[in-house]
């Protein structure tokens, strides 16, 4: 790689970060092969269709696909800079202990083909040392090459933790005009890296060292895990107290310097219901707001099915319109949903009484088999329905007007209709 010639990149994991990131990379005209270990993932890519749903990643990745620019294998190849976004998902043991395996397998993947002068970048949220312990994986399986960090003069190859922080539904927007942080083991690593987000990002690019960039990405989503879960115990105290939440939020945030969030049914996701835990994990005495604010937007999921139930034991017989099932507002995305968990608890007690109004859904997930509840449209719910419990803020439910509600038993775990407490 000199002079202004693009590098060629490797993408390992095709994922929700990993797909779109190739694809911006790809139409920054650098040719990019794209790795991922299940076969008909990289054969829907290499068709120039995508296997997640994202606003705009259709097109792009036909189009850079068409030209020849994103080619998707299951095999690793060799590159100048190599871009691991593969999951860091929890450990089967039940503590929230993070999984770092599949970042070590890419790594040693990656170990195979390295060469002098390559740049190896992690982007998956990351434990705080993963970046290193990377390092110290592939430093084991190539002994020929001198690595950051671990040797007196130059290193022979770059390694660097950058992370996302992309919005599910804007991801492309934001892949390019997010402000970026990008640690390097050494100073000089955080520069070859810098180098090349600058082809792609047009965002600020901030550097500095990897277990500061690791612990950046887990801060960001334990503040916002912090802040919902203050919204959240907010709305408990006011429920023990018979007080209408959202009056005292709206009241509270005419005060210049208060800015509390909105509670909900719990958090769900794959980030911000998982991030903070590696934070505990790192620092268990330490970390105690941060581990209670997961357990408190944990409850708040059983809170709002105890009154959920609540509602409709005190309506014998009606029929229960769920609205939504997505894990936020206006995405089809379902995964770690809380929404999803009331419903389908409910659909589970109360058979088929349930309704579920899904406009993102084509049929009900499979833990509603044999529950006897209906997926229905939002007009079939409103006119059969005598309890709706509002679960997901849709746009699509927001301008239900309070006439077409009238009569109903209502619980609306969103505060998306101003008029109901
Ligand atoms: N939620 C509330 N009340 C609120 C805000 C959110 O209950 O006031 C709930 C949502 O309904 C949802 C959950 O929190 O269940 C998370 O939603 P979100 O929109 O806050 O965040 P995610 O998970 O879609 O994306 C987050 C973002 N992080 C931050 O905003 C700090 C995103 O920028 C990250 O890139 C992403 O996690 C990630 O991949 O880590």
């Amino acid at each position: 790689m000199r002079g202004d010639t693009k590098p060629d990149v490797c993408v390992i994991g095709l994922g929700y970060i990993g797909l779109p990131t190739a694809a911006i990379i790809a139409r920054a005209g650098c040719p990019v092969h794209g790795v991922d270990v299940t076969q008909s993932v990289v054969d829907t890519i290499n068709r120039g269709e995508i296997h997640i749903e994202e606003v705009d990643l259709d097109g792009l990745v036909q189009a850079v696909v068409q030209r020849g620019l994103l080619k998707a294998s299951t095999e690793i190849a060799p590159a100048d800079v190599f871009v691991i976004a593969v999951p860091t998902p929890f450990a089967k043991d039940g503590n929230h202990t993070p999984d770092t395996s599949y970042v070590m397998a890419a790594a040693e993947k990656v170990a195979t083909v390295l060469k002098k002068g390559d740049t190896v970048i992690l982007e998956s949220t990351s434990p705080v040392g993963t970046t290193e312990a990377m390092r110290d994986a592939i430093a084991a399986k190539r002994p020929d090459l001198a690595m950051p960090g671990l040797c007196d003069g130059q290193p022979d190859v770059s390694l660097a933790y950058c992370p996302e922080r992309v919005l599910p539904g804007k991801i492309l927007e934001e892949l390019t005009h997010n402000d970026r942080s990008i640690g390097g083991i050494t100073p000089r690593c955080a520069r070859k890296a810098l180098a090349f987000y600058k082809r792609f990002v047009k965002g600020e690019c901030v550097t500095t060292d990897a277990r500061s960039a690791e612990m950046t990405k887990l801060v960001e989503n334990a503040f916002r895990d912090v802040n919902i879960a203050f919204a959240n115990e907010l709305s408990m105290i006011a429920d023990r107290q018979g007080l209408d939440v959202w009056e005292v939020i709206r009241l509270a945030n005419r005060h210049p310097r208060v800015n509390i969030l909105t509670p909900g049914p719990g958090v769900g996701g794959h980030c911000i219901a998982v991030d903070p835990w590696f934070i505990v994990h790192g620092a268990p005495e330490e970390a105690k707001i941060i581990r209670q604010a997961r357990e408190t937007n944990d409850a708040k999921m059983h809170h709002v099915l105890a009154r959920a139930k609540a509602l409709v034991e005190a309506n014998p017989g009606a029929k229960i319109a769920c609205l939504g099932l997505a894990f936020k507002a206006n995405i089809d995305d379902f995964r770690e949903s809380p929404a999803r968990y009331v419903a389908a608890s409910l659909a589970r007690e109360f058979g088929e009484r349930v309704q579920v109004v899904e406009p993102y859904a084509g049929e009900l997930p499979r833990e509603f088999d044999g529950t006897g509840a209906e997926l229905v449209d939002i007009d079939a719910a409103l006119e059969e329905s005598g309890v709706l419990i509002t679960l997901v803020d849709h746009d699509v439910f927001k301008v239900i007007p309070p006439e077409e509600r009238q009569g109903k038993a209502v619980y609306d775990t969103r505060g998306i209709w101003p008029d109901v407490a």
